[in-house]
């Protein structure tokens, strides 16, 4: 029989004072609420009837039927019992390579919601068979490559273990719970078939259907992931040893939370419930592929870290990805769900935005702005005021009365505009949009059955059903050009309030017995809305490309303040709506590498703080971290000052104006980021333990970040700073970005810099070759024809390697391999360029562009004179003779080498002989 442990400090078991002494030490040390955040308008665990049933609460009663266990392929499957709760499930554990899946559903009449459109097609692909290694009237143990997994049947539990040491357990605490569909009965609970929250009714007419588990890491400190959360990149614990709640627990559910807490572990715009955990010489990660509102305690004790996670309804489909490098996670990660799309080359550049530029005219001057102060951008950005009345797709003419040309103009400086699209959709039978969607029965149905109404900023809105395939495609088409009136090719999009934002619905939401396409009710789907909605629009970005361009088409870009998983294959999301203080700047580094290793990279934040007014320092020093931002846009609200580039003072203006060249002189090293991301799915920026797991003092790090493997930043992030204490993990040797001289920490790892506001403390990695374009042009369309640098640090033997990815950086003829993807290494002297091992050589892309420069660092002697010869051809290029001259910024230990000229997609190989 089971017996049930209701976790007492958030049951309310506990003694008044015991609780709130413990919630107020804990929420006060580690979640630090800000005022403006109106906490009381959102939910806390115990106020959803769901988490207050299952969180924390254990059953024994669970076991596996001996004699139901049967092996088919890479399945295995068992029937679930629970003889008290009445319950009859079927577990099937799936083999794949690199990953398991964890199945648990009822029998199909049951109709459980299963997340469509987020799992790779070709999953199947990639399943494997296990080898049963014993079996017992007690348990299976199985293998799968180098991971054991073993079956308990009662009480029910499963372990994993990787190279004979254990990684994971399910259910080793008894957390699982399964609330099987029933029939309503006189005398059931409270909660099960009605809820309250804010005057909000919400009716469930399908009773209780939440499941939980739990789920350790042995030996393991520090976990991430489930975002968007704004805390710390390694979570912390929210419940105590004795399991206890400390804080509330990290909830997954999409909303508009307007002036979020920098500390907090509340839910915000997107989820994905990914969770990541490392330890040393070992990373996994577990995926709970569900769309409902969710929560996830965290633990902590000697022995590991545990976690207990429960979901409103749907299914458990868990995925278990066994690892063990950081880069495998991320792989395996985007087997099941994708890789990130590859973005356009523009998208990578700087993004001008405002709530709202005004007029044309606003626009004209700002975009004129750049060029007279000499920064370059790419985008500029207009908000719902550019509307007739925040009817999307259409213009407010007395302010915008000739779009075409304005965009015509943006696009002659080879820039692009963006104008927002949000998916409530004002109820108005007088627009188009509203009228068709209407005759269509295209709108999400409120539990009645009749068009939800809901208010935004339209007034009274309706909501279109994007689980609905046919609505998705209908919505596409409004992206045509002949639909869209006063588009162009040059116009882009983004997505905000997708959550979505309901300003009257509960927790500024939709209802959750609202009814989607085939009756679903929309709890299940809630996480996923947003990112359907973002799935459709870039369709039709993608329509209207192949309409234009033909069938290589223009890839879309279309910025999503929701998301789920599988965004990654749409496009970029951000983190929403910040704010100018110190805070909101600290907390951007976790969260965006926290989204970025649940495996969406493109990503980035408010630049500048969405609310509020930053003064000078503050803006300098975001625009100086956000030059590594994956996604880098300058954003503010409408009550805030203009706040573009050159406001701020002459120093102010030269330090941005730094940080966005900065940008662009990145840029080829980014896409080349952005292109790995693309097909195996790391990260662009990255945690400093995804590249040193085996060190351990990096694993609680997120003040710090690399970009990609090569490059590590240590930005300044504390108001009046004078110092910053950096931490350079691993061997070495490290060099300053700045100027190429090798720099020593201590035996630790760690020293000590004095900044000023012109500091960015960035180190360059030893042993890699990063590439580059100085020259500061406009925007990338102004730079698409410049040479490229190459900047090469060499570890101690004096080696180094790194890779260039090229292609048109707008279609998708890359696809079918119009690419280049240039291995550059160095070796005794000599540095060679090849494709890639394993792709076409020669490539299918290439251009006539060169080298312009080799910077070397680390040859550990300044070079008297040097030698430049081809290999093979004996050609020599360039010698230089005494001393180096150099350059303003380049070291005298930098060698440079000018203009060899060597064609960036053709293959050599340089000897260098060096006399010092
Ligand atoms: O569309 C206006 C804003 C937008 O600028 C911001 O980036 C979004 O996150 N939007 C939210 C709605 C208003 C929020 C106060």
């Amino acid at each position: 029989m089971g017996e049930e442990m209701i976790n007492p400090s958030r049951k309310g078991n506990h003694s008044f004072l015991t609780s709130f002494f413990l919630i107020f030490l804990f929420s006060s040390l580690q979640f630090q609420l800000s005022t403006s955040v109106k906490v009381e308008d959102f939910k806390k665990c115990t106020d959803a009837a769901f988490c207050n049933r299952l969180l924390g609460t254990r059953d024994e009663g669970y076991y596996i039927d001996p004699a139901s266990v049967q092996f088919s392929g890479p399945s295995v499957t068992a029937r679930l019992l629970n003889k008290a709760k009445g319950t009859d499930v079927t577990l099937t554990m799936k083999a794949y390579k690199g990953f398991v899946r964890l199945l648990v559903n009822e029998d199909a009449s049951k109709k459980r919601f299963e997340v469509p459109g987020v799992l790779m097609h070709d999953l199947g692909s990639r399943e494997a068979i296990w080898s049963k290694k014993a079996q017992t009237a007690q348990s299976l143990l199985l293998q799968l490559e180098d991971a054991e997994m073993q079956l308990q049947y009662s009480p029910f539990q499963i372990g994993i273990s990787i190279k004979g040491k254990p990684v994971m357990s399910f259910n080793g605490r008894q957390m699982f719970n399964f609330e099987h569909l029933r029939q309503k009965q006189e005398g059931d609970p409270e909660g099960w078939w009605e809820e309250t929250f804010k005057g909000h009714v919400d009716s469930k007419p399908r009773g209780p259907e939440a499941i939980s588990f739990d789920l350790e890491f042995p030996d393991t400190q520090h976990v991430y992931g489930l975002p968007e959360h704004a805390t710390s990149l390694s979570l912390n614990p929210t419940v105590d040893l004795a399991d206890n709640a400390t804080s509330e627990p990290y909830r997954l559910y999409n909303l508009d939370v307007f002036e979020y807490a920098p500390e907090s572990p509340f839910g915000l715009y997107g989820s994905i419930p990914f969770l990541w955990a490392q330890k040393l010489g070992v990373a996994v990660g577990a995926f709970w592929l569900n769309a409902a509102e969710m929560y996830v305690d965290v633990g902590k004790t000697e022995e590991g870290t545990f976690t207990n996670w429960v979901a409103e309804s749907g299914i458990l489909d868990l995925f278990l990805l066994l690892g063990p490098t950081p880069a495998k996670v991320s792989e395996q990660y985007a087997q099941i769900t994708g890789a990130t799309a590859l973005p356009q080359y523009f998208a990578l550049g700087y993004h001008q935005c405002r709530w709202n530029y005004r007029d044309e005219a606003d626009v004209r001057q700002v975009d004129a702005g750049f060029d007279a102060y000499d920064i370059p951008y790419d985008v500029i950005w207009l908000d719902i005021e550019h509307t007739d009345g925040k009817r999307y797709f259409t213009w407010d003419k007395s302010l915008f009365p000739d779009p075409v040309k304005l965009q015509e103009d943006v696009a002659s400086h080879g820039r692009k505009v963006v104008t927002i699209i949000d998916p409530h959709i004002k109820r108005d039978p007088g627009y188009y949009i509203y009228q068709e969607a209407e005759q269509n029965h295209y709108f999400v149905r409120d539990k009645d059955g009749k068009d939800f109404d809901g208010w935004c900023w339209p007034g009274s809105s309706s909501y279109l059903d994007m689980l609905n395939p046919e609505v998705r495609a209908w919505w596409a088409q409004q992206f045509a050009l002949s639909k869209y009136k006063g588009s162009t090719p040059n116009l882009y999009v983004w997505n905000d309030m997708n959550e979505p934002s309901v300003f009257t619905g509960p927790e500024i939401t939709m209802q959750k017995d609202n009814l989607h396409w085939r009756e679903v009710e929309h709890r299940n789907l809630h996480n996923l809305y947003g990112a359907l909605f973002h799935q459709g629009t870039a369709e039709g970005l993608i329509e209207r490309g192949k309409a234009v361009y033909g069938s290589d088409a223009d890839r879309p870009f279309v910025l999503s303040r929701a998301f789920f998983a599988g965004t990654q294959r749409v496009g970029p999301i951000w983190t929403g709506d910040n704010c100018a203080d110190w805070k909101h700047l600290r907390v951007s580094l976790p969260m965006i590498m926290s989204v970025g290793i649940a495996g969406l990279p493109f990503n980035g934040a408010d630049v500048g703080g969405f609310f509020g007014n930053p003064d000078a320092e503050l803006q300098t020093r975001w625009n100086q971290v956000a030059t590594f931002y994956p996604f880098f846009r300058g954003h503010a609200h409408l009550d805030a000052k203009r706040r573009e580039p050159w406001l701020f003072g002459e120093d102010a203006t030269r330090r941005i104006r730094d940080a966005i060249r900065a940008r662009y002189v990145l840029l080829p090293y980014i896409y080349t980021l952005f292109r790995h991301a693309n097909t195996t799915g790391l990260p662009v920026m990255r945690p400093l333990w995804y590249e040193f797991p085996e060190v351990e003092a990096t694993h609680g790090v997120d003040d710090e970040f690399m970009l990609g493997p090569a490059l590590l930043v240590s930005p300044v992030l504390e108001e009046g700073a004078e110092s910053r204490a950096v931490f350079l993990p691993g061997k070495g040797p490290w060099y300053s970005a700045r100027t190429g001289e090798p720099v020593k920490p201590d035996a630790g790892g760690a020293l000590t810099v004095p900044v000023t506001m012109d500091s960015v403390p960035s180190y360059l990695r030893g042993g890699h070759i990063m590439p580059l374009r100085e020259r500061a042009r406009r925007s990338t369309a102004a730079a698409r024809k410049d040479p490229y640098t190459l900047l090469v640090a060499l570890d101690s033997e004096g080696q180094a390697s790194g890779d260039l990815y090229l292609d048109d950086g707008s279609s998708f003829a890359y696809k079918r391999g119009l690419f280049a993807h240039r291995l550059f290494s160095f070796k005794d002297g000599m540095l060679s360029n090849q494709e890639l091992p394993g792709n076409p050589s020669p490539p299918r892309y290439s251009t006539d562009l060169v080298i312009e420069r080799i910077i070397i660092v680390g040859l550990g002697h300044p070079a008297k004179s040097f030698s430049v010869k081809e290999v093979g051809t004996g050609k020599v290029l360039q010698t230089g003779a005494g001393p180096v001259v150099q350059e303003a910024g380049v070291p005298e230990l930098a060698l440079v080498i000018r203009k060899p000229e060597l064609p960036v997609t053709g293959d050599w190989s340089i000897q260098l002989s060096v006399t010092a």
